[in-house]
């Protein structure tokens, strides 16, 4: 899954795409690069970032949408906000990534009527307040009995789980060792039942481990996603997609024994 953020303040890429023309050339060099999905945002969900109005969020997002339409990719459409769910299904979006799992009122009817794919992620506190002290007993546990939560949730509002894939939520009111345990134990989510997704790409954590800056992390992001699928992660949200796909390749050829070569 590809990132295209079309926002002035993302942490990594805030302002770059923010014309739709950049942003559907962005999204044309990722698919060329191997995207099997395009996530599109029109809000940044950084620690501390301006929120914005569902009008604003759908104006940024409408053009883009409306270029991708005929496009072979799938387009993920990452809100929270009912409203802008709904009005982007029906711009031919085919996917919700909602950080917030469909908790905002009006957010599980907003998807429920179509078929869209739904993501829904695990967070501690909202994006203002969630990186003051995040706190967890047990911070694995207590992630995927949330999902859980979420997917019966969604389930008991009429969503078939097929529609679903759960994502931990990496940085998102964790501190660094609640992430590095979540990493590690990313294969504890599987109980669930539904495909997962991960999210490192460029992340804190990774600053963290490394000593880099936000755009010197494109290594420890291929890493993150290469152990994140490792660890049964089915999707993984990146925004240097030829790198990504490439790591993935090897992997995928090392781990099928019956893996053949173009001119076998
Ligand atoms: N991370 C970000 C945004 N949306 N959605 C899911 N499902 N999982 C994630 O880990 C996730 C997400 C943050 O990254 P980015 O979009 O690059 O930054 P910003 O929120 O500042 O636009």
């Amino acid at each position: 899954m590809g990132v295209v953020n079309i926002t002035p303040d993302s942490f990594s890429d805030g302002g770059r795409y923010i014309r739709p023309e950049a942003a559907v050339e962005h999204a044309r060099r990722l698919v060329a690069e191997g995207a099997d999905i395009l996530d599109i945002g029109g809000e940044s969900t950084r620690p501390g970032a301006a929120p914005v109005s569902a009008e604003d969020e759908l104006s940024r997002l409408a053009p883009v949408l409306d270029a991708l339409r005929d496009w072979p990719v799938p387009v993920s459409v990452d809100t929270w906000k009912p409203e802008v769910m709904a009005a982007a299904l029906e711009r031919g979006a085919s996917m919700i990534n909602d950080v917030n799992a469909l908790a905002a009122p009006g957010a599980l009817e907003a998807v429920r009527a179509s078929d869209c794919g739904i993501c829904l992620m695990h967070k501690q506190g909202d994006s203002r307040t969630m990186q003051t002290a995040p706190a967890y007993a047990d911070v694995v546990t207590e992630v995927r009995d949330f999902l859980g939560g979420r997917v019966r949730a969604a389930e008991a509002a009429g969503i078939l789980r097929t529609r679903i894939v759960v994502d931990p939520g990496f940085g998102f009111g964790k501190t660094p060792a609640h992430n590095l345990q979540l990493l590690r134990n990313l294969q504890s989510l599987q109980v669930l039942g539904v495909p997962v997704l991960a999210g490192l790409s460029r992340k804190s954590l990774l600053g963290r481990i490394t000593g880099r800056g936000v755009n010197e992390r494109q290594s420890a992001s291929v890493a993150g996603a290469l152990l994140a699928v490792e660890r049964g992660a089915a999707l993984v949200r990146v925004h240097d997609v030829a790198a990504t796909r490439d790591a993935l390749l090897v992997l995928s050829a090392v781990s099928d024994p019956g893996y053949r070569f173009d001119d076998d």
